[in-house]
């Protein structure tokens, strides 16, 4: 069995696979290098103080609602003091940054749309994909927080179904000591548990909510994905998945980004993500 074959293989049964090796070093230190840029010239620590977290709550704040087309920066929640005061310094405060890097950022875009992305998405059976979000996300040591068990598509929706994929690369090595993605092998043969829709309250404020309370999963339904710097997971958009909080001392930072299959499909308008006048999603393929 050939790699390739394994990997769609793993794909098909698991939900997700593991590619070694897909990113050189060089491409990884440059996305890193990149991120280093994006902070020093990008970051204004007195203005953009909103935080991200995962779980039964989701950001509504215009900040993040108008960030699909920005490059936007996202707090961890332990970078605050009770006065609202920073704690660490501007390399280790940030959750993640988004969600337009494979567009506004060269060396991310070079990455996103590059020849062995799109090789791999058409042997996934892609036919018009285009890419609709992209994260770099940070995972620091000491700080970096847990993402809650999730499907993507429960944030990526579309009508009559979510054909979604996450191309998730590791810039450091990701083990189960700095939070390492885990898997529920096989869940995404289950179908979508609940989606999140946007929303007005009764003050006509934007709201999001889920349809469904979500379905508690225990931890030992969980199988951890430990895996080298340069390496690639490809993730449907169906399977559950989590990562801990960063117990080490080593970063575990990823760039990753979403991929949506146009083809006989209508992007849902309840997700809180749309694309704009300035930025459609890009065709995969085309660009
Ligand atoms: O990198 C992580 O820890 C989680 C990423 C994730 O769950 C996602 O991109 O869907």
């Amino acid at each position: 069995m050939d790699n390739l074959t394994k990997v769609l293989q793993d794909f098909q049964i698991n939900g997700y696979a593991i590619i070694e090796d897909f990113l050189s070093n060089k491409e990884v230190e440059t996305l890193k290098s990149e991120c280093k840029t994006l902070i020093d010239k990008g970051l204004d620590l007195r203005e953009d103080q909103t935080i991200f977290t995962t779980g039964d709550s989701q950001q509504t704040n215009d900040y993040f609602m108008n960030s699909g087309d920005k490059i936007r920066y996202f707090y961890e929640s332990h970078a605050f003091n009770d006065r609202g005061e920073l704690v660490v310094d501007k390399y280790s405060c940030l959750n993640k940054i988004g969600h337009a890097l494979h567009w506004m950022s060269q060396p991310f875009k070079e990455i996103t749309f590059s020849d062995k992305v799109k090789q791999l998405v058409k042997q996934i059976g892609f036919v018009e994909p285009v890419v609709v979000q992209s994260m770099y996300i940070f995972k620091n040591p000491g700080i970096g927080g847990e993402v809650m068990p999730h499907q993507d598509a429960t944030y990526l929706h579309a009508i009559p179904d979510p054909k979604v994929i996450g191309l998730w690369f590791a810039l450091e090595d990701a083990t189960t000591e700095n939070g390492c993605l885990e898997f529920i092998p096989g869940s995404h043969h289950e179908g979508l548990h609940t989606q999140w829709i946007r929303t007005t309250d009764q003050n006509g404020s934007t709201v999001m909510k889920l349809t469904k309370e979500c379905n508690q999963f225990k931890d030992r339904q969980f199988v951890s994905a430990p895996v080298k710097k340069g390496s690639a997971v490809v993730i449907n958009g169906f399977v559950i998945h989590k990562s801990a909080i960063n117990r080490s001392t080593n970063p575990r930072p990823i760039y990753t980004f979403h991929i949506f299959e146009q083809k006989d499909r209508v992007w849902d308008s309840f997700n809180w993500l749309q694309p704009t006048h300035d930025m459609p999603f890009p065709s995969l393929y085309k660009n």
